[in-house]
């Protein structure tokens, strides 16, 4: 049988009719936009064949993909059909991409292994790491897919990613298309040299440049990078050359910065044309096949788009569903005592012990936190010794890749419960938090979740200055679809983070550093059936004249200024300590006011915009009736934090600030 590259003519004919099939669906799509019938497009038109290059080496299904919004060629080489993509395209609820909920072209399958991909230019390549890593632990022989444009290859990420990968030989693939354009932006001006050039000097990546207008050119280093990573021999980059045959987007027109000659330049080497030549010239296939094809495909597309036009919208109602995970919060077993005193810092080291020996599939990682050092709190100490390197290992000094890395894991299937080292450096990870772990169920409509848990070390009173003592609680509160653990004390920290490596969501666990070997949050250790419920606060104390709603630090300095205020007034003071943020017990905080009828709210983070801000309104909302005062804040002042003493203590709250708030809410 006549061959072409080692192809067959079918197998030919099937790949020229994917690339036929993703150009009319561009087509049809521009076409569905100019009729008011969708909202956006971005096109796949000029790197049709590199694509198909990879979805011919990938196994749909086995191995893991993270496309582009450009992959549609990809995607259909993979097994998606037209009619999801034209779901897609016209947002509609059946779309298995998105249900609607993200623009055209956002790729997700669970059957193909395509992980739901975000707006957000660079965040996948971490990810891609952290599904090879889960693939490397679990001793399968897959690959990792990942892929963008040259423009973003100027996001860190991507260099964190070539360096955590190399670095272990992971088994990914990056496809980067150069298309010579980030909307607008030439390469020239966004990159000290080519792609192929600056991923140089990583250990272990291969290196490929290729022309990705030519299918076979990019079939063959596909084929070499794809043997190579399932030999365990490490990752790949392949730069393929392509063309943007389209806008970057429908809202764009390239005609305002390009010129035409350029343009006509990049007509002529169309990928499809160019198949179709080699086609004709090896007389392996004949023009009228060809033409047949693009009927068909034409005809085919029309009536997929009909029938996609035919198909409900998401209903209204269902706007805010798969925010979090419906599986029930698993149960705590009865308290029993196992040790008189324990420290915060060393109960989370057991909870963690406990729940690696629990379950297989937990990972731990981060800065320092192996060995015999543990963290640079301790927290993480003999973990390593006990469950071994693969198991609990240092992460590299990058907190983006930490998050970036347990995202693509937790999306495998693993528990990674991440360290990062202090919350005042956990800005570097904001994007994989804001955009990826807290959207990745709500924007899959549940087909991917992501229940990794990140603890970190938050909070002042430890003379930290401006960047050991920042409180983080108020960014995170405001976010949606991500919980918030904020223990005060051992036992709660243990039950807390032991229910935090359990549940089906992700979590921010925040350790108030202050508190790690803080005597007063010292307490009996409970056994290792002993879970805290999310969303069920616990009373401190228990008055009748005030309530006082307070989390971390702040439940000590609520305490003293208690004692105080029942010498100096003989008032008696409930302290309400949240325990968990998100979800927010309102229905403890509302029956306290209920019954003493004032109501004060303190927190560490600044004033302005803090969680005690919410919570004030929320007792506006739901209390105003029981109360007989205002409701007041006593929290850090809207300031840096200043490393002497003498500034700390004027910028953090102080229990005689809460004294002087509380004796005027009494008097009231
Ligand atoms: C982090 C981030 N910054 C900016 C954008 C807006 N944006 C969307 S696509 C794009 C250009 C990307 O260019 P490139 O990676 O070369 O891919 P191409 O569109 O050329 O295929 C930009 C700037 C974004 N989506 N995400």
């Amino acid at each position: 049988m006549p061959r072409l590259h080692g192809f067959t003519k079918k197998r030919l004919l099937h790949i020229y009719e994917l690339m036929v099939q993703s150009r009319r669906l561009d087509e049809k799509m521009l076409t569905l936009l100019k009729q008011g019938k969708s909202y956006f497009h971005m096109g796949c038109s000029g790197h049709e064949a590199s694509q198909l290059a990879a979805a011919e080496v990938f196994q749909a299904g086995k191995d893991w993909a993270y496309p582009y919004y450009r992959d549609s060629a990809f995607c259909l080489g993979l097994g998606m059909t037209g009619r999801e993509q034209l779901l897609s395209s016209l947002s509609r609820v059946e779309d298995p991409n998105s249900s609607g909920r993200q623009m055209p072209g956002h790729f997700s399958h669970r059957n193909y292994r395509i992980v739901t991909q975000s707006s957000s230019t660079g965040t996948q390549y971490l990810q891609a790491v952290g599904t090879a890593m889960a693939v490397a632990l679990s001793r399968e022989n897959e690959i990792v897919y990942v892929s963008s444009g040259e423009g973003a290859t100027s996001e860190g990420d991507f260099h964190e990613a070539l360096n955590w990968s190399s670095r272990e030989r992971l088994p990914v693939i990056f496809h980067i298309q150069d298309n010579k354009y980030a909307i607008s932006v030439h390469i020239s001006e966004q990159t000290a040299g080519s792609v192929y050039e600056l991923s140089a000097g990583y250990n272990h990546l291969a290196r490929f440049q290729v022309d990705g207008t030519d299918f076979f050119e990019s079939h063959l280093a596909f084929q070499k990078a794809v043997d190579r990573a399932r030999k365990g021999k490490g990752p790949s980059v392949i730069v393929s050359d392509v063309v943007r045959l389209l806008s970057h987007s429908s809202s764009d027109d390239q005609r305002k910065y390009r010129s035409e000659e350029e343009l006509e330049t990049d007509r002529e080497r169309d990928p499809i044309l160019k198949l179709r030549e080699a086609c004709f010239a090896a007389k392996i296939v004949k023009s009228e096949d060809f033409d047949k094809i693009n009927e068909r495909m034409t005809h085919q597309v029309g009536q997929d788009a009909l029938w996609a036009e035919s198909r409900p919208h998401p209903l209204p109602e269902t706007a805010t569903d798969h925010m979090y995970s419906d599986a029930p919060l698993p149960v705590s077993g009865e308290k029993k005592v196992i040790a008189e005193k324990i420290v915060m810092v060393d109960a989370i080291n057991h909870a963690l012990h406990e729940e690696m020996s629990r379950n297989d599939k937990m990972i731990i990682y981060g800065q320092d936190v192996a060995g015999d050092k543990g963290g640079v709190f301790t927290a993480t100490r003999r973990l390593t010794e006990e469950f071994g390197q693969t198991r609990v290992f240092n992460s590299q000094l990058a907190e983006s890749s930490i998050v970036g890395t347990a995202i693509g894991m937790a999306c495998a299937g693993w528990k990674p419960v991440v360290e990062i080292q202090f919350g005042d450096y956990i800005w570097y990870a904001m994007m994989q938090i804001r955009n990826e772990l807290a959207a990745i169920r709500y924007r899959s409509t549940s087909d991917w979740s992501c229940p990794a848990v990140i603890r970190v070390p938050v909070g002042g009173y430890i003379h930290g200055g401006l960047y050991h003592s920042q409180s983080i609680d108020g960014y995170f509160f405001h976010l949606p679809g991500i919980r918030i653990a904020y223990p005060s004390n051992a036992e709660d920290a243990k039950g807390l983070l032991k229910m935090a490596c359990r549940v089906d969501d992700p979590v921010m666990f925040m350790e108030h550093k202050g508190l790690y070997r803080y005597a007063s949050a010292a307490t009996t250790e409970p056994d290792e059936d002993y879970l805290v419920p999310f969303g069920q606060a616990r009373l401190v104390t228990e008055g009748e004249d005030l309530t006082i709603i307070t989390y971390g630090m702040m439940v000590y300095k609520s305490l003293e200024a208690a004692k105080t205020l029942t010498s100096s007034t003989g008032a008696r003071v409930e302290i309400v300590d949240l325990r968990t943020l998100n979800p927010l017990d309102l229905d403890t905080i509302s029956k306290s006011i209920q019954k003493t009828n004032r109501v004060l709210v303190a927190y560490e983070d600044n004033l302005t915009n803090g969680p005690g801000a919410e919570i004030s309104a929320l007792i506006a909302d739901h209390c105003f009736e029981y109360l007989d005062s205002p409701v007041r804040r006593v929290a850090a002042k809207d300031s840096h934090i200043g490393f002497s003493p003498y500034l700390e203590n004027a910028i953090l709250p102080q229990s005689v600030e809460i004294v002087t708030v509380a004796e005027e809410l009494l008097e009231y």
